[in-house]
């Protein structure tokens, strides 16, 4: 289908939705609209350009990767320059950026691969702008710094939705849906959620191609939580939120901003060197980061740089970042640390390490 015929079609049931309330009579049939639109924005999404791609090639580097987005304009570009030494041009014209430009971003021992992107608008998720690409990039990410800049902060709604019509779901918990499928039997439903029949669940399945599967939900499930289980290619991404260029506030409406807008919020700018040092601890603490000491033997120092790893890692995870033929030597580690009751404590493989412990692997 051609891409304008696409549009419309969207702008119809978009139109037929919001004419409709949400009933046990209208449940259904909403859900399957839902369903189409769902796919028909998929198809813009996967939509060739002109050049022949769907989006930049990105190649995920270092202990994470955090991609800007914002408006044109915002200040990305100069923010990335700050935080990595990276030369992205700047200037007061939207859309300087018209590519993906990578940064480093050196914290506590951690490498944090940073990506400047252009700016997204809305109506980025039906193609319009750089949107495609921008949105393909943002698909890649470990946490996404939502940028605004504090002259115009309610433009976070419009990046969050675009995002969200891109299928990028941002700080949410991946809902606890499965779908076995299988090669007979018809569909199977267990568990139940309040707000959609088990035959609305049925004709979504199969509004996807399901037509023989065991479905299970666990909690209270959205008609458009499963529409995405079933659609399947959602991101779940976490994010920060940043607001930028607080220098051009006076001091009152920074006073009044900072309220409305709490403390989940970072207030920076950029070009004054405000607030940064803030913003990458709190990168580095949302990508869930900690830093591991190693040992050459029980008794000697830690090595100054530390390895980085992702919390929650275990004993033989961590030997696997330093190689597998390495992974395959250990039994265990001796611990010094918050992870371990007495200095040198001997663990086994599945031993999750902390944030700052001294580790010394034992071999076989
Ligand atoms: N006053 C002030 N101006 C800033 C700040 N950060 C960026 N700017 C200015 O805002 C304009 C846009 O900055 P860029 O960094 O190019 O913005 P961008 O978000 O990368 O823009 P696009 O690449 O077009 O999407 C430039 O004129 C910058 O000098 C800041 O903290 N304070
Ligand atoms: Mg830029």
């Amino acid at each position: 289908m051609e891409i304008e015929k696409i549009r419309e079609k969207i702008a119809e049931i978009e139109k037929e939705i919001s004419s409709l309330p949400y009933h046990k009579g209208t449940e259904h049939h909403i859900g399957k609209l839902k369903a189409k639109l769902a796919k028909l924005r998929l198809q813009i999404l996967e939509k060739k350009t002109k050049k022949g791609g769907t989006g930049f090639a990105i190649k995920k580097e270092r202990d994470g990767t955090v991609v800007l987005v914002g408006l044109p304009s915002v200040g990305k570009s100069t923010l990335l320059n700050k935080l990595t030494g990276a030369k992205s041009k700047v200037a007061p014209y939207p859309f300087t950026t018209l590519k993906v430009i990578p940064g480093i971003l050196n914290y506590e021992g951690a490498k944090i691969q940073i990506l400047d992107v252009p700016g997204l608008i809305q109506g980025a998720a039906m193609g319009k702008g750089r949107g495609k690409e921008v949105l393909s990039v943002v698909r890649v990410a470990d946490l996404l710094v939502l940028m605004a800049s504090a002259k115009n902060p309610e433009s976070f709604k419009i990046i969050e939705k675009e995002l969200y019509l891109a299928g990028v779901r941002i700080d949410e918990k991946k809902p606890e849906i499965t779908i076995e499928k299988k090669m007979k039997g018809g569909l199977e439903i267990s568990g139940q959620t309040k707000s959609i029949s088990k035959e609305t669940i049925k004709a979504l399945a199969r509004e996807f191609g399901i037509f023989n599967a065991k479905i299970s939900l666990k909690g209270e499930i959205s008609q458009d939580q499963l529409i995405d289980a079933f659609l399947g290619n959602r991101v779940y991404v976490p994010s920060i939120k940043v607001l930028s260029k607080i220098d051009l506030l006076s001091k009152e409406s920074l006073k009044k901003l900072s309220k409305n807008f709490g403390k989940e919020y970072f207030f920076i700018s950029a070009k004054e060197n405000i607030g940064l040092e803030k913003l990458k601890k709190g990168i580095f603490e949302k990508l869930n980061l900690i830093r591991i000491y190693l040992r050459k033997s029980p008794k000697a120092k830690p090595e100054k740089e530390p390895l980085i790893c992702k919390k929650g890692v275990t004993v033989l995870q961590a030997a696997k970042k330093i190689s597998e033929d390495f992974a395959k030597e250990i039994k265990g580690a001796k611990i010094k640390g918050p992870s371990v009751n007495y200095d040198n404590q001997l663990v086994g493989l599945n031993h999750r390490l902390f944030d700052k412990d001294e580790v010394f692997f034992v071999k076989k």
